[in-house]
């Protein structure tokens, strides 16, 4: 027996990983539904590549009752509307917004991180998914603040546009596509030009100088890994279509060498350490589309700071970053909890 699983925003680029992602892990599912705005009612989406085609139903005229579990990634305004009257007719709900992450009665998990915090999930019925930067991050710091304890970290990443949407994928293609052919590049989803240029600027800014991607990224880190870390990011969108990386410098309590740091990495549940030191030996962004695991590469010790780790961590920010973290919490629930698989 399995479970009756909605995927909310359905048509969009993480709506569409997490049917992927269902079928791909076969996630024991009974019946699936595939739900979006009225724009999208009635097109057809294929469920992962098994064929089966389904037809998108409104979110505005959905019946949540029956259903056990919904994955949802239709952001927050949308996410307000109808994630409480999923979670009221007792269908959980795995949020990729970033609506309810800092709510103190909504777990925010990483499966390879703090699965037991799951277990909270019953005051809301509601569990979120973290943003794509942090979920990478903290599969790769866990394991090293297990054995050495981290104290602070600095990161700077370097974000795929698809982070914001196919808006953002289909700027990149255009700009790329008029510069080539001699046309104006005009900005429209993004601040500035992004083909051949990097933007120091991902969600809006904050009062103190920080933007609100850059926030995310120390209280999602604190809350998921430990709140005792500190973490300082600066957040650059780069013109890559899929795939995030981030240059993430730790220092840590205890001391901790390259090569400890690289042995318990590569043992670690979630990662793949790719770490040569020669031409190639490390793993690029177009490397990572498509795939599950969280890269690490690039592992030094940092001469500058006592127990100072650097490294390189990049991931597909639609699939760990997004709908698989998602797809990992329902397995999770569903062993912790629904118990309703055979
Ligand atoms: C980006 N990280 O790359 C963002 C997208 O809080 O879930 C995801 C935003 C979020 O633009």
């Amino acid at each position: 027996m399995g479970y009756r699983v909605v995927v909310a925003g359905a048509t969009g680029n993480v709506g569409r990983e997490m049917l992927n992602i269902l079928a791909e892990r076969e996630f024991p599912i009974d019946e699936i539904a595939a739900v979006a705005s009225a724009r999208s009612t009635g097109d057809e989406i294929e469920f992962g590549e098994t064929g089966r085609m389904l037809k998108v139903k409104n979110i505005e005229h959905f019946d949540w009752a029956g259903w056990d579990i919904a994955l949802f990634a239709i952001g927050s305004d949308a996410t307000a509307i109808y994630a409480p009257k999923a979670a009221a007719a007792g269908c959980t709900v795995i949020d990729n917004s970033s609506l309810y992450r800092m709510d103190p009665d909504v777990p925010l998990i990483v499966p390879e991180v703090n699965p037991e915090a799951i277990d909270g999930y019953t005051k809301r019925n509601i569990i979120a998914n973290p943003n794509c930067s942090t979920a990478q991050m903290v599969v790769a710091l866990k394991p090293l603040h297990d054995a050495a304890k981290i104290k602070r970290v600095v990161v700077s990443t370097y974000q795929s546009v698809s982070g914001a949407g196919k808006a953002g994928m289909d700027e990149l293609f255009e700009q790329s596509r008029n510069i080539f052919v001699g046309d104006q590049a005009e900005p429209k989803k993004f601040t500035k030009q992004i083909a051949f240029n990097v933007i120091p600027h991902i969600d809006k800014f904050l009062d103190d100088g920080f933007t609100k991607e850059e926030w995310k990224m120390v209280v999602e880190t604190k809350k998921i890994l430990d709140p005792k870390v500190k973490v300082v990011a600066t957040c650059v969108r780069v013109p890559v279509f899929v795939g995030h990386s981030e240059a993430i410098n730790i220092e840590f309590e205890e001391e901790i060498s390259a090569a400890e740091a690289q042995r318990i990495l590569r043992e670690a549940p979630g990662i793949m350490l790719v770490d040569k030191r020669e031409d190639g030996g490390y793993v690029t962004p177009v490397e990572c589309v498509g795939e599950f695991a969280t890269y690490v590469s690039r592992v030094r010790e940092d001469p500058t700071v006592d127990n100072g780790l650097v490294l390189w961590c990049v991931s597909d920010n639609l699939r760990k970053g997004a709908a698989l973290n998602a797809v990992q919490i329902a397995e999770l629930l569903g062993r912790r909890h629904l118990k309703k698989a055979a």
